[in-house]
């Protein structure tokens, strides 16, 4: 973090207090602020040159994907690749000997998925290639990537950090003071990071994030309860239940299940826009991990962007639903979830 504050662009005192701020959460030396989730990305990916490649998760924020499918590939020559990551011997095939960068989300969005992060970061280890964690939906207060060996630890502030869906901000937070210069170098020429102000706004919601995670949790976990066993559920998957597959790898990588719900509903569109519709307390929107409870249709919202056949092998289907669950009342949620239901 500078010390000399000459351009706000490069750097400002209320921008600092905060990567302090986020280098503690993440048991980090460095942190960045950057100006939305996106912008962090863009300045991790800027790391790259013509030729290398990113071995990325196959699923991940429909943005993300957007920003290397239709960006990053074309324009800037870097090779893709998305793959389920839960088979080591096959996650290690699937390096190319121009592999520079492994994008990982756990659990991803929008399906939940959940990956071994110190298994990935044991055999990356020697390669040069670097880890990044996108831990948006686990949040610090659960899991911290960088002591299980990632290399960068990415944040879409704008979720659980800031809190109240009334900002837009990024975070990046490391330990390597080379890979620190490097990231430097990017965000100052680049302009990717936050503003004093909006930095403000995420110190501010950062200070109530641990109480709000353990509120929201302590509903979801209700909620995937009561959800799972509905008849007019198809199928619910939440990191926090036995019957999620990774149940027993993110339990030993992360302190709580999370407040991120994939429902699937018996039907199709039909059934998903009539609970939709119906819901009063979660509002039809896209982002996630804000104090409101939010409820969002990927396949049309925030993974529209993903190729049909790539929705279509991760399950992004039209009856599923993604519920983001807030800090709201747990008997009101349970409440506005069961009349959603009764009207599908
Ligand atoms: O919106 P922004 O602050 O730029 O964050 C991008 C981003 C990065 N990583 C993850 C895991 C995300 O979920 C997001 C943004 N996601 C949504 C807006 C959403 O509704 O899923």
């Amino acid at each position: 973090m500078p010390v000399v504050f000459d351009y706000a662009r490069c750097g400002n005192p209320t921008r600092a207090c905060l990567e302090r701020t986020l280098a503690s959460m993440e048991q980090a030396n460095y942190a960045f602020a950057c100006s939305s989730g996106m912008a962090a990305h863009v300045t991790v990916m800027n790391l790259l040159s013509r030729g290398d490649h990113v071995l990325c998760v196959d699923d991940v924020y429909g943005g993300t994907q957007r920003y290397l499918r239709k960006i990053l590939q074309p324009n800037a020559d870097i090779e893709i690749s998305m793959h389920d990551f839960s088979d080591i011997k096959e996650f290690k095939k699937s390096i190319r000997p121009n592999t520079k960068l492994c994008w990982l989300e756990t659990p991803t969005n929008p399906t939940l998925k959940v990956f071994d992060i110190k298994k990935i970061a044991e055999a990356l280890k020697g390669t040069g290639i670097l880890l990044v964690v996108d831990n948006t939906f686990a949040t610090p207060v659960n899991t911290n990537p960088l002591l299980l060996g990632a290399d960068i630890v990415s944040h879409s502030l704008t979720k659980y950090v800031g809190g109240h869906s009334d900002v837009i901000a990024g975070g990046l937070m490391l330990n390597s003071k080379e890979l620190y210069d490097r990231l430097y170098f990017v965000l100052k020429t680049m302009g990717t990071g936050l503003s004093a102000f909006d930095s403000w706004i995420v110190i501010r919601g950062s200070k109530t994030l641990a109480v709000r995670v353990k509120q929201a949790e302590k509903t979801a976990m209700a909620a995937a309860k009561f959800l799972a066993s509905h008849k007019k559920v198809q199928k619910l998957v939440y990191p926090g239940l036995k019957s999620h597959p990774g149940y027993e790898i993110h339990k030993s990588q992360s302190k709580g299940p999370g407040a991120m719900i994939s429902l699937f509903l018996k039907g199709g569109l039909k059934e998903a826009c009539a609970f939709l519709e119906n819901l009063k307390i979660f509002t039809l929107a896209e982002s996630l991990g804000g104090v409101e409870s939010l409820a969002e249709h990927p396949a049309t919202m925030t993974h529209a962007s993903v190729p049909a056949e790539q929705r279509k092998i991760l399950g992004i289907d039209d009856n599923f639903v993604r519920l983001s669950v807030g800090i709201e009342d747990t008997e009101d949620l349970l409440a506005d979830l069961a009349n959603a239901l009764s009207k599908v």
